[in-house]
């Protein structure tokens, strides 16, 4: 169990403020397939509120998350500054933003509304894989808006899909790489099967590769975030990834309030087993402590420096890692030994 030293577990609150998305990820429960199915935009007064209660029952960040929703796109794209900056100043807390890709100049003002996070998961380094998760979309675009995000000031997630077809190769080469590129926080999250989506791969272990993968990626990085989401199996299922070696748990969401979650739409989320609350009384049954609000703050910091110039600390092992421009990132890949 790791309780971030003197600090303690970070809580993550969630914000899935629009479920509306243009993209087509074969994984996800809001694909734009879906055109019948029932979807919400909240309205700024209902993040701000959602945000507010979260705050004061103790998480440590709001992560506002979103699909790829053409209402924020362009001209629009104003509206999510004024989301982010009005959660900023209401909660007083770090701000995660989930929004899918963005351009250079959108990255730099969503950090000058006052973002500190930048969540853009590739879901998995293997292209064959990618092209047949992101429907339609551009692997090398993903991995350069997140180094864009860096030089912007931003902090990054990276993260890997589960369960769904990667192979112990795939998810060997994914933690080898990510052990060296410059994100913060890096997540391993399992397949939550969506009706009529991707087929779910059970073959390869089922949660046992997303512990053993939340194992590696702690021995690979020691310094890193890395989250317990409860997203998969709710509650119940923090235990075994805070001793798989995650130090945040994610997803908490407010009851009551009609939002939801992104792979289980509403796991745990009425009977408030994903408040605040309920979720530090667990722990602390687990024998960790929750930080503070003021020990979040100095951790990110903490990561700030170690991001800012040069990609990654002298010295450690992350110098070669780099998210890479289109065309040299499988330079930057480090290759896998058949067997390891
Ligand atoms: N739309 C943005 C994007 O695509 O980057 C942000 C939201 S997206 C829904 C956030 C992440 O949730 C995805 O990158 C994926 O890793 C995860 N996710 C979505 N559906 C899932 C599912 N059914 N099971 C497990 N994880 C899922
Ligand atoms: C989670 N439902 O932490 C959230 C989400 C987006 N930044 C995070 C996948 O499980």
């Amino acid at each position: 169990l790791r309780d971030n030293g003197s600090w303690g577990i970070f809580l993550y609150g969630f914000v899935y403020l629009s479920t509306y998305c243009k993209n087509n990820c074969a994984f996800c429960n809001f694909r734009s397939e879906l055109s019948d199915l029932p979807r919400y935009r909240k309205s700024l007064s209902e993040i701000v509120k959602a945000s507010v209660a979260m705050a004061e029952s103790g998480v440590h960040l709001i992560d506002l998350t979103m699909g790829e929703d053409e209402r924020f796109s362009g001209s629009g794209f104003s509206e999510l500054l004024e989301i982010i900056s009005a959660v900023s100043r209401a909660t007083n807390l770090p701000i995660m933003l989930s929004p899918g890709k963005l351009s250079k100049s959108e990255l730099r003002a969503a950090r000058e509304a006052g973002a500190d996070w930048y969540a853009l998961y590739q879901e998995t380094h293997n292209r064959e894989l990618f092209k047949l998760w992101r429907r339609g979309q551009d692997f090398d675009k993903r991995m350069e808006a997140k180094r864009e995000a860096l030089s912007e000031g931003l902090l990054v997630e990276e993260g890997l899909l589960l369960g769904a077809g990667a192979k112990a190769s795939d998810l060997a080469k994914s933690v080898s790489l990510m052990g060296s590129l410059p994100a913060s926080q890096l997540r391993a999250m399992t397949y939550v099967p969506s009706p009529g989506g991707l087929k779910p791969d059970e073959a390869n272990g089922g949660i046992f590769q997303e512990l053993l993968t939340i194992a590696a990626l702690r021995l690979s990085r020691p310094d890193a975030l890395i989250p317990a989401s409860l997203e998969v199996e709710g509650l119940s299922g923090r235990a075994p990834r805070m001793r798989a070696g995650a130090n945040v748990v994610t997803s908490l969401v407010p009851s009551g309030a009609g939002f939801s979650g992104v792979a289980s739409k509403d796991l745990d989320i009425e009977n408030l087993c994903r408040g605040p609350e309920r979720v530090s009384r667990e722990l602390e049954d687990l024998g960790l402590k929750v930080a503070s609000a003021a020990d979040y703050r100095r951790a990110l910091e903490g990561f700030r420096l170690d991001e800012s110039g040069a990609f990654g600390k002298s010295g450690s092992a992350r110098e070669s890692g780099s998210f890479g421009k289109s065309g040299n990132f499988e330079a930057s890949e480090i290759s896998v030994k058949s067997g390891s």
